[in-house]
């Protein structure tokens, strides 16, 4: 009974106080009208769209404040199993609309703003990215989040509040890349609540004194101290009061400033200490997958201490939070597994291992074994990449200086782990010696391996590669049964409702079942199926795509004050710029189409199908090669869209600074998106889901959740070229010891590149290096795939022409996408590896 966690004073009067969330279009005003006048302290005749979108803002997180209280104290009270997932990113994008979609206010909140004289568009629009994240991985924790929340999941997201995110990424007048500071907080962010009084200490540098008492335990003293401060977002789930947190750290020093140096007059070495404390959550890392620069031996993270800081302050607080909510609910220790399932998002989190463990031996007293049946129960590892360059090694002499007992800790298991490999008859030294190298380094996945209960892949190729790769001889060693899949999966709501509000509607009519139905079971979708032959369906379903196309040109030519035509195919590449993901590919194959049409008669171009191709992407800070590609990109695109020969067939546009807010406008009007990375180095992908659930098509290769796709949508719906994943590590061999000549194996491509070194599109050999990538090793094998890549464009471009045709591709590619909802795979993490349970909330307060 809660009867004891009643008010104090008359339950009435609380009651009579407390706010709920159904309300009518007047209450939304209201409150908007309140916020405006008190919170914002402004007033009506001077309000801009900032100030609108910062009290509807305000107004929402009342809304959301509400359920997230109940869903809380539904936890306490009911002591669920509870998941936490640790990600260093989170790539959240807007709030405000996903708020409101989330609590079915929308349409509320879009009378009440526009009573007050605003424009709900203009509103939303006002709203900075939160950016906390580089790609991919950071937004499937996004995506995951959702999920959880809209199927009652009690699970809490642990990460970093960095003060900036990912870069601003900005283009010269070169066409080069350069990077300014994204400062999301600057106007000050209404998402999250501070709660300055959840706080710990985290210890860095020092000793580690192991006690000679044959416990095991030690004592580490000493070194630096610094604060760990929450701040809770909540996670309002679809169409339910069930609201997670999303619990981000910031550092700060442990006191203002040393005051016995600032009194001796030493004003520097005062702030120095507080200045070093706040670094640790400064910014963001902005490299993706590159630990090492692209020659594949400088590691970019190396000596990168900072870095290690990061990882560990976070991972600590976090932790420290989970035992202390562990302990408030009053169970004995060694239930600690059957209370809590903490997912490790890649291996940045992985010090949670040698953390849980220094926990329970150095302040719990227990022994070694109990502690690692502990620690063995309650982590999951999901690996996101196979790439040897993406795999976090850390120095040995970096880990023992700023965490004296974890390296201690980690040396333990690994020497634990060699004895159980010599009582297991394992002759193979090697395979749990994680710490190896000249210089000795840990490696992370290793680690996280053999410290959690469960590793999983995001898609099933790449699960199969985990297992067979990096992870083989812990597969030997440990069973395969403790090695799964869960392919990844993108949340509908953001992903189709919020992002293509036209095409949703028009599915809920279609279906004629409510849109919280299909939404929260994305299979229903196939009940679109039969209404690919129905030909009004079909013309109700391009003029959609016509005006999602319509709306980016529109944002285009308001942000970049670019004229791009709208009668032609959509052509979209978005995601991080990286030589596996063959942006390189790409523009090589905008060039030779750009050469072809050069050559045509008018005649012959009339029967041409127009492109526009879109790219979008961020390149890591110190990934040259990346860069050039950028750079290659905005210049051909100057010559082309400038050619009066051409331009009415071919435009070509970088977007820059791309973002959440930018995928969702540019997913919605794509016609076909291209996820061509050399096959099996793509963990997934889940941008291709997010063009597909939109009616766009999909040109790619056999990897990562491609394949995945095309098994749901049939191989017809889809265009797939290239070589296989098992044919890669011998082409490679035959690149490096029997080379043939460009010109002799892909003329095609050497004519290309050779028209790039000529300077037809200016840079005055600037792009050689990027050029010789191709020329010689060619590790990415761009002259491997080449011609399959030109043939499968045609082949698009030939069933482009039969507009009939591509639409029922369209539809039926949407209709088979149940699949890849977010719901799906967070269901199969509750279930087959957290074993937790939905909590359903209560409605209406206390
Ligand atoms: C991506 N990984 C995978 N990493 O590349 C992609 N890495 O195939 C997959 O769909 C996605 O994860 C979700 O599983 C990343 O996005 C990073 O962003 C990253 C960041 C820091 C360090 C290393």
């Amino acid at each position: 009974s809660g009867k004891d966690q009643w008010p104090r004073g008359d339950e009435g009067v609380w009651r009579d106080g407390m706010r709920t969330v159904d309300k009518d279009v007047q209450a939304v005003t209201r409150s908007i009208v309140g916020h405006v006048q008190t919170s914002l302290a402004r007033q009506a005749y001077n309000l801009d769209n900032l100030g609108a979108y910062q009290a509807a803002a305000l107004s929402a997180r009342d809304d959301l404040l509400v359920n997230w209280n109940t869903t809380q104290l539904t936890f306490t009270r009911k002591q669920p199993k509870r998941a936490y997932y640790l990600s260093l990113e989170f790539l959240m994008g807007r709030t405000l609309d996903n708020a409101l979609l989330n609590l079915g206010l929308k349409d509320k909140f879009t009378d009440g703003v526009q009573k007050l004289g605003f424009n709900m568009e203009d509103v939303i629009e006002q709203e900075r990215d939160a950016a906390l994240g580089n790609g991919g991985l950071g937004r499937l924790a996004a995506c995951y989040l959702d999920s959880s929340a809209s199927q009652e999941l009690p699970v809490w997201g642990y990460g970093l509040r960095y003060k900036y995110g990912i870069f601003q990424q900005l283009i010269s007048p070169q066409g080069e890349q350069l990077e300014a500071p994204d400062p999301w907080l600057d106007n000050q962010n209404p998402w999250e609540l501070p709660r300055l009084d959840v706080t710990y200490d985290i210890r860095f540098y020092g000793r580690a004194d192991r006690l000679d008492d044959g416990t095991g335990r030690a004592v580490w003293h000493g070194g630096q101290e610094v604060l760990a401060v929450a701040y809770d977002v909540m996670i309002p789930g679809y169409d339910t009061a069930s609201t997670n947190n999303l619990r981000l750290w910031e550092s700060k020093p442990q006191r203002g400033f040393d005051l016995n140096s600032f009194n001796a007059g030493n004003y520097e070495g005062a702030v120095e200490a507080s200045n070093s404390a706040s670094a640790i959550t400064s910014v963001l890392y902005p490299n993706d997958h590159t630990t090492c620069a692209p020659n594949r031996s400088i590691p970019i993270h190396f000596g990168k201490e900072l870095r290690l800081k990061q990882q560990y302050f976070w991972t600590a607080a976090s932790l420290a939070d989970i035992m202390r909510r562990f302990k408030n609910a009053g169970k004995n220790i060694r239930e600690f597994p059957d209370f809590v399932a903490i997912q490790l998002n890649d291996t940045h989190p992985t010090l949670a291992i040698p953390e849980l463990m220094r926990i329970l031996i150095d302040d719990e007293d227990l022994t070694w074994d109990q502690a690692w049946t502990i620690v063995t129960n309650t982590f999951f590892y999901t690996n996101h990449t196979v790439l040897p360059e993406a795999l976090e090694k850390w120095p040995v002499p970096l880990i023992e200086n700023v965490l004296p007992r974890h390296m201690q800790i980690i040396y333990d298991i690994s020497m634990n782990g060699q004895v159980l490999l010599a009582s297991n008859h394992v002759s193979d030294i090697q395979l749990t010696a994680f710490v190896e190298g000249q210089p000795k380094q840990v490696r992370m996945a290793h680690l996280a391996c053999i410290g959690s209960r469960k590793v999983n892949g995001v898609a099933e190729l790449h699960s199969e590669l985990v297992q067979t790769t990096i992870l083989k001889d812990f597969v030997e060693f440990e069973g395969v049964s403790k090695f799964g899949n869960v392919t990844n999966g993108i949340t509908p709501r953001r992903w189709l409702d919020q992002c293509n509000p036209e095409l949703s509607a028009l599915i809920t009519k279609t279906l004629k079942i409510e849109k919280s139905v299909w939404l929260k079971d994305l299979t229903k979708l196939e009940g679109l199926l039969p209404f690919a032959e129905d030909k009004a369906f079909r013309a109700q379903w391009s003029a959609i795509k016509q005006r999602n196309k319509e709306r980016l040109a529109h944002h285009v030519q308001t942000t970049l004050g670019l004229i791009i035509r709208t009668d032609a195919m959509f052509d979209v590449q978005i995601k991080r710029i990286h030589e596996y993901k063959r942006q390189t590919l790409n523009i090589l194959g905008v060039i030779h189409r750009y050469f072809a049409l050069k050559k045509m008669t008018p005649e012959e171009k009339k029967k041409v199908n127009r492109r526009v191709v879109f790219f979008a992407g961020k390149a890591a800070p110190a990934y040259y090669i990346a860069k050039l590609t950028i750079r290659l990109i905005v210049n051909v695109a100057r010559v082309i869209n400038a050619d009066p020969d051409t331009k009415e067939y071919l435009q070509l546009y970088f977007l820059p600074d791309y973002s959440v807010s930018l995928a969702e406008v540019l997913i919605p009007a794509s016609d076909i998106s291209q996820h061509i990375s050399t096959a099996g180095t793509e963990a997934s992908g889940t941008s291709n889901m997010k063009f597909c659930l939109n009616g766009g098509l999909l040109l790619g290769t056999v990897d990562g959740a491609n394949i995945e796709i095309a098994e749901e949508v049939g191989e017809n719906n889809v265009f797939f070229f290239g070589h296989l994943t098992p044919a890669v590590e011998d082409l490679r061999y035959q690149h490096l010891y029997h080379p043939v000549p460009i010109e002799e194996k892909c003329p095609p491509l050497a004519f290309v590149l050779n028209q790039i070194s000529a300077g037809v599109f200016g840079g005055d050999g600037v792009y050689e290096p990027l050029l010789n990538t191709i020329r010689q090793s060619d590790y990415y094998l761009i002259t491997d795939d080449f011609d399959s890549y030109i043939a499968t464009l045609e082949m698009v471009d030939e069933a482009y022409l039969d507009k009939e045709e591509w639409i029922k591709k369209s539809i039926r590619t949407t209709a088979k996408m149940g699949k890849f909802s977010s719901d799906r795979a967070i269901n199969e993490y509750a279930e087959s590896y957290w074993n937790i349970e939905p909590v359903s909330i209560p409605t209406g307060g206390l």
